[in-house]
């Protein structure tokens, strides 16, 4: 794959966006799809700039609804303004993930960029370079209309308690 098109079809089952303002992002941005493959969740990734394409945001934010998609990922670094403008044009929860990129001067330009909102369009702004934490709060969204999805996030949390019951048993022996 070219990392940037594995996804099913445009518009045939997917149900979470992600998308970036740069290939560069993409290391980050694996982990988001990587938890939509663990939990069996269709979604399609691909690099939409705010800046550079800024007709290409556009209709992306404005079709997804359309397309059936029920939630955005988007990633972006220093002057981080593709989250925010995407959730200023849908209707869909936008989940941002700030990313320490090569134009970022510490990582708090690409934070303060997607954290600091105005109020009426909300962005929920993970952690740095915390895609993962992304993908997890999207399964969550998805989850209260998904039963199914609940029992595996469900599963997903017993095993993490289980790690660090395990871990603390090892310190203490
Ligand atoms: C942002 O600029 C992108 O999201 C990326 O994090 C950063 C650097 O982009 P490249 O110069 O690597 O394309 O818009």
């Amino acid at each position: 794959m070219n990392g940037l098109q594995e996804k099913a079809p445009l518009g045939v089952g997917v149900i979470v966006g992600i998308i970036m303002g740069s290939k560069s992002d993409l290391p980050i941005m694996q982990d988001a799809a990587n938890i939509f493959k663990e939990f069996g969740i269709p979604y399609e990734i691909t690099v939409v700039s705010a800046h550079r394409t800024p007709e290409r945001m556009f209709n992306y934010a404005k079709e997804a609804h359309g397309r059936g998609l029920k939630v955005i990922i988007a990633g972006a670094g220093g002057a981080a303004h593709l989250p925010g403008m995407v959730a200023s044009i849908t209707t869909l929860p936008v989940i941002g993930v700030p990313i320490k990129s090569s134009n970022s001067i510490d990582g708090w330009d690409s934070i303060l960029s997607i954290l600091q909102m105005p109020n009426g369009i909300p962005v929920a702004t993970v952690a740095l370079n915390a895609a993962k934490n992304a993908g997890l709060l999207a399964v969550q969204i998805l989850a209260t209309a998904d039963h199914s999805l609940t029992l595996k996030m469900q599963g997903y949390k017993d095993e993490l308690r289980r790690k660090v019951e395990e871990s603390a048993e090892k310190i203490n022996q």
